[in-house]
């Protein structure tokens, strides 16, 4: 980059990585603005395969918007910014990883919708991200985190984290660990599917909350998916069930007034509309029959996430508050709760729109 550092401040409300927006300009006329990302080497623990996963993606992506001719591809993709020896990724002096994508302009993740139109773009744009990630060839990617969306192995992290309580947490949270603990089925299904392959391996996001989608301040449109990081074999529903987790909702996933927290069904049903418009070609009847469920599994396995990084000391996820990982994990089994009570009417928006028969769905 030839161009003179301007200022720096750190960015977003990711939980993961350690991310800074940068400024630069040349001459004082041309300012350009980038994204600098510390990856959490905690949570990935192999960060050249991941890097390695990102460059191929991404690159992927670029050529075939440049194929479409899409007249702004740079923009509708992210790219990796070669640090001098060429790498993806350059290494500092405390053994750091860092990496530099252009800073997207005029378009916002939002951690909260405002329209369905929003939803249904944010949905677009995940399917037509993983659409495309199907034409990517060569070998299987990395897994950057192994079992990421196996969800009896998370509820099997927590009966750990329950045995050990190495915080002495647990006592305070016993009505929050019986409510996961009596879902145990629920976490076993889509990984019996995928077992019996009645759901196909498919290269997916697998981070797929709405601010992890960067949206048109002006058109609302969906420009560019970010957060790369878990973009490695996985399933579809993985992909739908955390948009319905995040954006299906009518609180922030923090937010502690979960008395009038509930279900979105207009939200729901762009999300499906969104979704559907890119995937209805490449999704089987399971992955179909299962998409309304997957916002319920998707949600009880977040919460379970918080509640096992809560009860291990909050070692995982970042906090800005005590307690701020039982916030959260009250506020998505609300929400599970809330997903059961609504199950039957979000499957026949489901069946509608792929226009099916709701006794073809898998009811919850
Ligand atoms: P984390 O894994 O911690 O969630 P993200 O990669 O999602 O990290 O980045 C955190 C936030 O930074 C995003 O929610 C988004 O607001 C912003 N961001 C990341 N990459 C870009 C980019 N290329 N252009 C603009 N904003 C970005
Ligand atoms: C993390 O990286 P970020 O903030 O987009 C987490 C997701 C969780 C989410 C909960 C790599 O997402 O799996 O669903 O927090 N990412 C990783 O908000 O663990
Ligand atoms: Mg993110």
């Amino acid at each position: 980059m030839r161009a003179d550092f301007v200022h720096g401040t750190t960015y977003g409300s990711g939980h993961i990585n350690d991310t800074y927006c940068v400024s630069f300009d040349q001459a004082g006329l041309l300012r350009l603005r980038y994204i600098f990302q510390r990856i959490n080497t905690r949570v990935f623990k192999t960060p050249v395969e991941l890097m390695e996963n990102i460059s191929r993606v991404t690159r992927h992506s670029l050529q075939r918007l440049q194929e479409e001719g899409n007249p702004e591809s740079w923009r509708r993709t992210l790219t990796c910014i070669p640090a001098i020896d060429g790498k993806a990724y350059a290494v500092d002096p405390q053994g750091g990883y860092w990496r530099v994508y252009p800073f997207i302009e005029r378009a916002t993740g939002h951690d909260e919708l405002e329209t369905n139109e929003q939803a249904f773009q944010a949905a677009k744009a995940f399917g037509n991200f993983q659409k495309l990630a199907a034409g990517l060839g060569g070998k299987r990617l990395h897994e950057t985190i192994p079992d990421f969306h196996n969800t009896p192995k998370r509820l099997e992290a927590l009966r750990e984290a329950i045995e050990a309580d190495i915080c002495n947490r647990a006592a305070g949270v016993k009505q929050e660990i019986a409510f996961a603990l009596s879902r145990e089925a629920d976490c076993r299904r889509v990984t019996d599917l995928i077992a019996s392959g009645g759901i196909p391996e498919r290269v997916t996001h697998n981070d797929t909350k709405l601010n992890n989608v960067l949206l048109d301040d002006v058109t609302a449109e969906g420009v560019c998916v970010i957060d790369l990081d878990t973009t490695m074999p996985g399933s579809a529903l993985y992909d739908f069930g955390d948009m319905v987790r995040t954006a299906a909702t009518n609180k922030k996933e923090d937010d502690t007034n979960i008395s009038s927290l509930a279900v979105r069904l207009d939200r729901f049903e762009a999300l499906v509309q969104g979704y559907m418009a890119a995937g209805e070609s490449f999704l089987n009847p399971n992955e179909i029959g299962n998409l309304a469920f997957s916002g319920k599994l998707l949600t009880l396995e977040c919460g379970i996430r918080f509640l096992t990084d809560y009860l291990k000391g909050d070692v995982y996820f970042k906090i800005k508050r005590n307690d701020h990982n039982m916030d959260r994990c009250r506020n998505q089994f609300a929400f599970v709760a809330a997903m059961e009570k609504e199950m039957r009417e979000m499957e026949r928006i489901v069946a509608a729109q792929a226009g099916i028969g709701v006794n073809q769905m898998a009811v919850a």
